[in-house]
């Protein structure tokens, strides 16, 4: 209870008015000395009116004590009631001696005592009631609880008691400052991690002009935009994307393994000491969950594996530690954007009712079980396993799973199926998963080759002029439309092909070499010979993009990622020739002087920039045009996944002494 509560109180008549009493006995006193001045032999009669008045004032006095010490009494029962639980003792005892001396130190002569015995008694009883009030209070609280469990469904009680553990473990983590304790780990040389330079005189000098385009694009973003996500390299300036919160240097963190295995050494120290000193996970912002885990911690786990720094693994780690807030959704699909700070997530407002998306939370997989790896710590895992599991209990229309999933009810939204964006690296996860697991995790072997037997069945298709293309399905029926990201199904198709059972490993690499044929078409059919975001078979065209809204070209590598699968696999001189050609189109029509710029319409001889140079850019687009002209021993495809981003994972063997020996 507040002072300012008490005081009025004590101030007023209690004490006042017993004191007054008491001072009235004492007049009565005076009043009595002066009967006794009368007395004499008459006055047996007085004595006995003295007396009587002396019985009648011990018995006020008496009453007035019983009302003086009732409220002492109640303090004493309070003392036994609360004296088990020290959390129930009056909290305001402290301020009540504290309210008390005070109304002391105001000086009040003899009747001060009085004064503090009442109003001890008096905040006594209003702490006994505070006391009380909080036992309705408790009771109350714990009865609605009681009513709301009884009214949960088994599993709704299940997933609270799941969150709740987990929320214990992740506190436990972050109190731990976790990324400071991880466990050791023998940090084992990457296999393959610098390659030898190419024999032949002059792929070994595309392989040169390559590096110099990334250090063209590395240098301008450093002059222009260091510290910031990304690069204006027409204003020269930096360029903020908001699916990076504000947490900065996106092109740093994407830029590192490609700094790494280019060899270009003081530009990956700078990079490093940027990390170090800057780099920053304790913002108050939203950030895209999916975009954050592919750049950021996809890129500082692949500089981890590429040099053993700490730094990366702890920055990765602590990261990781970030995002998983996102999973606290009734199914454990995760939302797509994540306040770092609260802790709170949300789903993008235009997704089919509220929906979470297959490409974002379906792309999380080969990160999370590395985070688990480096950390010791399986929630990571646990997670994603979470996810699938989840997919595992839907029915599948047609087997084909849908581009939204809502988080709360666990159930399909729309029924969009699309291997471009909102469905891509979803696939590209599921292959990746099982060669990243070396083979062991079956199930998601069973889940790719299903999934493409589907895609096959309903999306897959052959235009009148013989190219074959992957369609968007949208409940049932086919939009002849392909994008640039679909094209990166080429590359898969031909890696899963490699590791496919005899009779379709044939088909796999054919089907990669298709769709890689057809997305070479839809640049070549462009004026710049770089392909548009996407392109249609309807209409009486192919290849081609008819929507203006479709005809920018961002620097996207969808295109040569398949050009460098194929070429790894069939090693059919085409590939290196189409890719060369896609580095003379980006030379002639996105470089410029500040770096390398997106065009707006592909289709235009006069360019049209979009002023940003896309992060990916450094991260993929240039790393695979740079393996595409080196040596199958620069990163052997046997040993490094790349994530979608095209950072590097390596296979988690299922035996350690393996991977030394394959290394030896
Ligand atoms: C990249 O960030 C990734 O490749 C992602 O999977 C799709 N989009 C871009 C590049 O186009």
């Amino acid at each position: 209870m507040p002072m300012g509560g008490l005081l009025p109180m004590f101030s007023s008549p209690p004490g006042g008015g017993l004191g007054s009493g008491l001072g009235g006995g004492s007049g009565g006193g005076s009043g009595g000395l002066g009967i006794r001045k009368v007395a004499g032999p008459g006055a047996f009669r007085l004595t006995e009116k003295f007396v009587l008045l002396l019985v009648f004032s011990a018995f006020i006095t008496l009453c007035f004590g019983a009302i003086f010490f009732l409220p002492d009494s109640s303090k004493l029962l309070s003392g036994v009631f609360f004296h088990s639980n020290s959390a129930l003792q009056p909290a305001s005892d402290h301020k009540q001696g504290l309210g008390l001396g005070s109304i002391n130190a105001g000086g009040k002569g003899e009747d001060g005592g009085e004064d503090e015995r009442a109003a001890a008694a008096a905040a006594a009883a209003a702490a006994a009631a505070d006391n009380l009030a909080k036992i309705r209070e408790d009771h109350e609280r714990a009865l609605r609880e009681a009513k709301e469990t009884l009214q949960k469904l088994p599993e709704e009680i299940q997933r609270d008691i799941l969150q709740e553990k987990e929320q214990v473990l992740q506190d436990k983590l972050l109190n731990q400052g976790n990324a400071g304790g991880l466990p050791h780990l023998d940090f084992r040389p990457p296999i393959g991690a610098i390659g030898r330079e190419p024999s032949d005189p002059e792929i070994r000098q595309k392989r040169a002009k390559i590096k110099e385009m990334m250090k063209h694009a590395w240098d301008n973003y450093k002059l222009y935009a260091w510290g910031l996500n990304e690069l204006k390299p027409i204003s020269k300036k930096g360029h903020s994307s908001s699916l990076f919160g504000n947490i900065q240097g996106a092109t740093i963190v994407d830029a590192l393994d490609t700094l790494f295995i280019m060899e270009m050494k003081d530009e990956f120290k700078e990079a490093k000491e940027w990390i170090e000193k800057h780099l920053d996970f304790n913002v108050n912002a939203e950030i895209s969950v999916f975009e954050v885990n592919i750049r950021f911690v996809g890129g500082l786990l692949s500089a981890y594996y590429l040099t053993g720094e700490e730094i990366f693994r702890r920055k990765a780690v602590e990261l990781g530690e970030k995002l998983l807030p996102a999973f606290h959704t009734p199914s454990g699909i995760p939302w797509a954007l994540l306040n770092l700070k609260s802790g709170i997530g949300r789903n993008w407002p235009w997704a089919s009712g509220g929906s979470s998306i297959l490409a974002e939370f379906g792309t999380l997989h080969l990160e999370f079980v590395h985070l688990s790896h480096l950390s010791g710590n399986p929630i990571f895992a646990e997670k994603v396993f979470g996810i699938r599991n989840v997919l595992n209990t839907l029915d599948k229309p047609q087997g084909l799973y849908p581009n939204y999933l809502n988080p709360s009810s666990g159930q399909w939204g729309q029924h969009h199926v699309s291997v471009g964006g909102l469905g891509d690296s979803f696939y590209e996860y599921l292959l990746k998963a099982w060669l990243m697991s070396d083979k062991t995790d079956l199930e998601a072997k069973k889940m790719y080759f299903a999934a493409v037997q589907a895609i096959e069945t309903h999306l897959i298709r052959k235009s009148s002029g013989g190219l074959t293309y992957i369609a968007e399905w949208k409940g049932g029926l086919l939009e002849h439309k392909m994008g640039h990201l679909t094209c990166f199904a080429g590359g898969m198709f031909a890696l899963g092909a490699s590791c496919a059972s005899p009779e379709l490993t044939q088909h796999h690499i054919e089907l990669g070499a298709e769709i890689a044929r057809t997305c070479y078409e839809s640049y070549n059919r462009t004026a710049v010979k770089l392909g548009p975001e996407a392109f249609r078979f309807d209409g009486g065209v192919e290849a081609i993009a008819t929507r203006q809204s479709e005809k920018y070209y961002i620097l996207r590598p969808e295109v040569v990622e398949t050009y460098m699968y194929m070429w790894r696999l069939t090693h059919d001189p085409k590939y290196r020739k189409w890719a060369w050609e896609a580095v003379e189109a980006l030379e002639k029509h996105c470089r410029v002087d500040g770096g390398y710029s997106g065009l707006r319409d592909v289709y235009l001889k006069r360019e049209s920039y979009d002023d940003v140079q896309q992060s990916f850019f450094l991260a993929e687009t240039l790393k695979y045009l740079y393996l595409l002209f080196s040596d199958d021993d620069l990163l052997p495809l046997e040993h490094w996944i790349f994530n979608t981003e095209a950072h590097l994972l390596p296979v988690l063997r299922k035996n350690n002494q393996e991977v030394e020996e394959n290394h030896k």
